[in-house]
């Protein structure tokens, strides 16, 4: 109901419900006070007010025990249950469950940086599943923030030179604002981002696609190591179909059939690749079969299942390309000079166009900086 009219924000973690309750009734138990207070001011006020004539004589009162005992009884079990009721809370807050999932985040002048454990890294974005205990572990590069998502009533200092530590269990789907609530120079106004709450499922596989250490990334060092690269490259030189988009996509094979590219496809693909040679291009692939394991397997069609527009490495000499810094600011462009030569394409071979362009894998490089 107060989410509908505002009054306060969406409750979107399993505290939330609590620290309202525990502020609704505050708020309700010291409005009644000054109303009481308020009311009995205007009624004395006007009973007891000076009329013309007759002054009436004003009895001397000299206390009574009762009253005492009742005034100073009655707030003290009031308050020292809101102190009980308080501090449940509190220690709930304070004290993550074992099982939490931990996340890291930098705060920054002005942004705040987030590592997942697996190595996914996401500025301004914490995307975290829905119905498991998170445990934030906090700490600022520079001056003291403070990480505030009002849907989670989840609030902390971030201090420069220490962990701080809260955490929360999501429990709506949805997008959730994070603001920093102490003011940290110019931009603070603009500091901030946004929470997440995916589907278990999603999250699971959001945290596959964009991991470094991630299934994705496992799959895309054995894509180089294996050479992979030298016939599936996005450029002039390739020998062999671009993996892009590929994954969901009906493939045309030789003598027209056409094929889904799905898990079972690209696994075949990679231990029997005559089995089904893709229309235009030469049955020219070796077979994989007994160099891979099933966990390679399925690291490589992470790996492809994760390739999306201008994400194939660029081919080097070297197997592995230089990995990009930690956090990339943009793609590290090709200079144009570096497109290869042709010569080894055959004429019956489809040309692809070159992409002059290195990127890590899907989401591994980051949407924002600073304002
Ligand atoms: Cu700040």
């Amino acid at each position: 109901m107060f989410a509908q009219m505002s009054f306060l924000p969406e409750q979107a973690s399993a505290v939330a419900g609590k620290v309202d309750a525990l502020f609704l009734f505050l708020l309700a138990l010291t409005g009644a006070v000054a109303l009481g207070v308020t009311v009995l001011i205007i009624g004395f006020a006007i009973r007891y007010r000076r009329r013309p004539g007759a002054e009436p004589a004003t009895p001397r009162i000299m206390g009574s025990t009762w009253m005492e005992v009742l005034w100073s009884t009655v707030p003290m079990v009031i308050f020292v249950g809101i102190f009980v009721w308080g501090a449940q809370i509190y220690l709930t807050m304070a004290q993550p469950p074992d099982d939490a999932l931990e996340i890291y985040v930098v705060g920054k002048q002005w942004m705040w940086k987030i590592q997942h454990p697996q190595g996914q890294r996401e500025i301004n974005e914490l995307h975290v599943p829905l119905g498991r205990p998170v445990k934030l572990t906090l700490t600022s590069e520079d001056v003291i923030h403070d990480f505030f998502v009002p849907a989670f009533r989840t609030k902390i200092d971030v201090l420069p030179g220490r962990y701080e530590h809260v955490w929360f269990q999501p429990t709506k789907t949805g997008r959730y604002r994070i603001y920093c609530a102490q003011y940290c120079g110019t931009n603070h106004s603009g500091m901030k981002g946004y929470v997440d709450v995916m589907e278990p499922a999603d999250f699971d596989a959001w945290l596959n696609n964009r991991a470094e250490g991630s299934l994705a990334l496992e799959g895309r060092k054995l894509f180089l190591k294996l050479q992979c690269i030298t016939c599936h490259s996005a450029n002039s030189r390739a020998k062999a179909p671009v993996l892009e988009n590929l994954y969901g996509q009906m493939v045309s094979l030789r003598g027209g059939q056409a094929v889904l590219a799905d898990d079972n496809y690209l696994r075949e693909s990679i231990l029997a690749p005559q089995a089904k040679v893709v229309l235009g291009w030469e049955p020219i692939m070796p077979t994989f079969q007994g160099q891979l394991d099933e966990e390679d397997l399925i690291k490589l069609i992470a790996f492809i299942k994760s390739l999306g527009p201008g994400q194939t490495p660029v081919r080097t000499e070297d197997a592995e390309p230089p990995i990009a810094p930690s956090i990339p600011t943009s793609p590290l462009l090709l200079p144009p000079g570096n497109a290869l030569p042709n010569s080894e394409s055959s004429p019956t071979i489809r040309q692809t166009p070159a992409v002059p362009s290195y990127t890590l894998p899907r989401g591994a490089v980051e949407k924002a900086g600073p304002p």
